[in-house]
């Protein structure tokens, strides 16, 4: 039971199994990663049932490689791929670890910086190609605020535009089979970041020359720090047919980005998420943007990925627990039930517009009447402790 396999589409980011410890507080507990390393990795998570590995393009090729270096080290880690049997789905640019990008990329107020970083993301889009990713997920980790002032906030709204309208024209012209997802997080390591939430995404992606081209990548943990729904803002994802991708993980409220195994904290949030992701079909990834507590060792590593697609497959489970609980569906379909026949009439015509302007409504009954929430919530809480 719960054994994950590569047809679950459980992925992880090279950042994540190998996040060596490292916090503002601390130095490193664990091994920092070589390319040894990764490609022992490789063979390591295909044992655990993983489908793919995502990178950003340093993860794999340090930013001070030559090309023949470059090239060498792409060769070594397709290599381990292959014989692992692991897929790279998404990959993506860090265009926030290096000083260079310390006041933004895409926005940077000084355009060089910003030149410079169409330049490297085409070179990450080429890794991301070469490496067979159909997604490349934008996080603008560093497109954001501390000083207002210090940049023209609307004209920073035009400059993040103009950068994905001239990378669509790069994809294009190039001929590349791939998309776009864009990743939003609301501060940290920015005291502000531009386009917080998935939401801002959904309406900025609107605003581009080929809005088709782009979706998002939302993050439960990103959403939870902004003190917001995950699976709310995944199901308007899941509605504009936007949802290109998912970082999957955990999050105790008000805390810094914990990046915590996926249904470590909020079991009722998680599994309404997988319940939104089962029931609207979801062919993508299942991405698990976390990384292990800083206290673990290798093995402890391990046991955290293992972990992240275990509780996946124990919620979807439970999803097909509830969807076929006779009294629990009885329940959401009375609650749901057209018991007055309105249904039709709230699709615009003039007809249905005077019906309901002579239709008389008993708002008194229909405020005095129970929701019935609270048996549904502790049906709910009963399945999820399996007691039912
Ligand atoms: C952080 O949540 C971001 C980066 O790790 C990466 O750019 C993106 C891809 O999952 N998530
Ligand atoms: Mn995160
Ligand atoms: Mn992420």
């Amino acid at each position: 039971m719960y054994t994950p396999r590569p047809e679950d589409k459980f992925t992880f980011g090279m950042w994540t199994y190998s996040n060596p410890g490292r916090d503002p507080f601390g130095d490193t507990t664990r091994a920092v990663p070589n390319l040894e390393f990764h490609c022992r990795a490789a063979g390591k998570l295909a044992e655990l049932g993983a489908y793919g590995v995502n990178l950003h393009d340093n993860d794999l090729v340090p930013i001070t490689a030559t090309p023949a270096e470059r090239d060498q080290i792409v060769a070594t880690y397709r290599k381990a791929l292959n014989d692992a049997g692991l897929k790279v789905p998404m990959a993506t640019t860090n265009m926030f670890s290096h000083a260079v990008f310390k006041d933004g990329a895409f926005t940077a107020a000084d355009p060089t910086v910003r030149a410079y970083a169409l330049r490297k993301a085409m070179e990450g889009i080429d890794l991301g190609m070469e490496l067979d990713a159909k997604i490349y997920v934008f996080w603008g980790g560093r497109e954001g605020t501390e000083v207002d002032a210090g940049k023209d906030l609307v004209e920073s709204v035009k400059r993040y535009r103009d950068a994905f309208n001239f990378l669509i024209g790069y994809v294009k012209d190039q001929g590349y089979n791939i998309k776009f997802a864009l990743e939003a997080k609301p501060n940290e390591p920015r005291g502000q970041i531009f386009l917080p939430t998935t939401g801002a995404m959904l309406g900025f992606i609107q605003t581009l020359d080929d809005p088709d081209f782009v979706g998002v990548n939302p993050e439960f943990a990103h959403e939870q720090m902004a003190g917001l729904s995950f699976p709310h803002a995944v199901a308007q994802a899941l509605d504009a047919g936007k949802l290109f991708h998912i970082d999957l993980n955990d999050q105790a409220p008000g805390r810094y980005d914990q990046d915590l195994r996926f249904a470590s904290v909020n079991y009722k949030d998680a599994f309404t998420l997988v319940k939104l992701l089962e029931d609207n079909g979801y062919s993508g990834s299942k991405h698990f943007d976390a990384h292990a507590y800083r206290t673990e060792d290798e093995e402890g590593v391990w046991q955290f990925c293992a972990g992240n697609m275990r509780n996946y497959l124990i919620l979807k489970e439970k999803v097909a627990q509830f969807n076929a609980d006779a009294e629990i569906q009885a329940l959401v379909a009375e609650l749901q039930a057209d018991v007055d026949g309105v249904a039709g009439l709230m699709t615009y015509t003039p007809d249905n517009a005077s019906a309901l302007r002579a239709r008389s409504f008993d708002i008194e009954a229909l405020g005095a009447k129970g929701r019935k929430l609270e048996l549904l919530d502790q049906l709910t809480g009963d399945l999820l402790l399996g007691v039912r």
